[in-house]
């Protein structure tokens, strides 16, 4: 059996992914970690808990002896916008975060290390339809510049140290546990909150931005399915993924189906340049092919499960 630890298990990933995995492989079994204490609903079913800092290698290290971890999910990032807004704290915690998992990964012998890339690591020049796995990678957010150089870097640690690293390119992650932050995906959480709450929202992306999307549960299934994927139907360390892609206004639509009097207004900030320097679909053909991905939820199935479950938590 294995022993996890998910490093940022407050998030919005860490908080969805910790209850399937302690399904499959016993709450014991899986040590979740945060430099916050989680205030979700799932808090109280959290321990093994540690509130450890990323940045803190030592600490880092203790937890894995303490808790003879051989599994580490890296969920601890500061997302694209937030990360324009503080670039050098993107850098700080998402690169030498990951250096130091990578580093004491190394030192412990650890087997196995899921850490997840995004589709921001393209970039403007990037063809932006059917973006194949390997192609421009030139991003123009300090995001990006991490997710491109954490790809690297784990990349280095397969090679030189037989580190077991695992990526995939996530896109917009919809889900409902948390309240979304710093993104420039998280659009398409929020405009859930605004439909169910107010019957408005005012979206900070223009109605005809079409970007990769996935729902919660399918990216949970793709997290696991690369962690316990076959090494050697492995051609690659790092993978596009993705299910859906949509418009803001085709999301819009799709939500008044359920909530006939919901309106929609568009005030593009900052975000809207992010997300025009990203894909707008992406070729997940190389996924599909080494480890069987093969997402479940379309546009239809996600909007009718969003609108349930948020209904009943609000
Ligand atoms: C963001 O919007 O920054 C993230 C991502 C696409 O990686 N959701």
């Amino acid at each position: 059996m294995r022993r996890i630890l998910v490093i940022g298990s407050a998030g919005q990933l860490g908080s969805e992914i910790v209850p399937e995995l302690r399904t499959r492989y016993g709450k014991e079994n899986v040590v979740t970690s945060d430099i916050k204490i989680p205030t979700h609903e799932n808090a109280i079913n959290s321990t093994p808990f540690v509130q450890l800092d990323i940045l803190n290698k030592e600490a880092l290290s203790k937890c894995i002896s303490d808790f003879n971890i051989d599994t580490i999910f890296n969920m601890a990032s500061i997302l694209s916008a937030s990360g324009e807004k503080s670039p050098l704290k993107a850098w700080d915690v998402n690169l030498n975060g990951l250096i130091n998992v990578l580093e004491v990964s190394k030192e412990n012998n650890i087997d196995s290390i899921i850490w997840p890339s995004s589709i921001a690591a393209f970039g403007p020049t990037t063809p932006q339809t059917n973006t194949p796995n390997e192609t421009i990678l030139s991003p123009t957010t300090m995001y990006g510049i991490t997710k491109v150089t954490g790809e690297l870097l784990a990349k280095y640690y397969y090679k030189n140290y037989s580190l077991d690293t695992r990526s995939m390119r996530l896109p917009g992650i919809i889900s409902s546990k948390t309240y979304p932050e710093g993104g420039t995906t998280d659009y398409a959480v929020e405009i859930f909150y605004g439909a169910i709450r107010e019957k408005e929202y005012t979206s900070f992306l223009d109605e005809n931005t079409i970007l990769p999307m996935m729902y919660v549960d399918d990216c949970i299934k793709c997290m696991i399915d690369l962690l316990e994927a076959d090494p050697k139907k492995l051609r690659r360390r790092v993978y596009n993924v993705t299910s859906m892609s949509f418009s803001v206004g085709e999301l819009a639509a799709e939500i008044k189906k359920h909530i006939p009097d919901f309106k929609i207004k568009f005030k593009p900030d900052f975000r809207q340049e992010i997300a025009n320097s990203w894909p707008k679909t992406i070729d997940d053909s190389f996924a599909r092919e080494d480890w069987g991905w093969n997402p479940h939820y379309d546009l239809e199935m996600m909007t009718k499960d969003m609108i349930e479950k948020l209904s009943k938590r609000l």
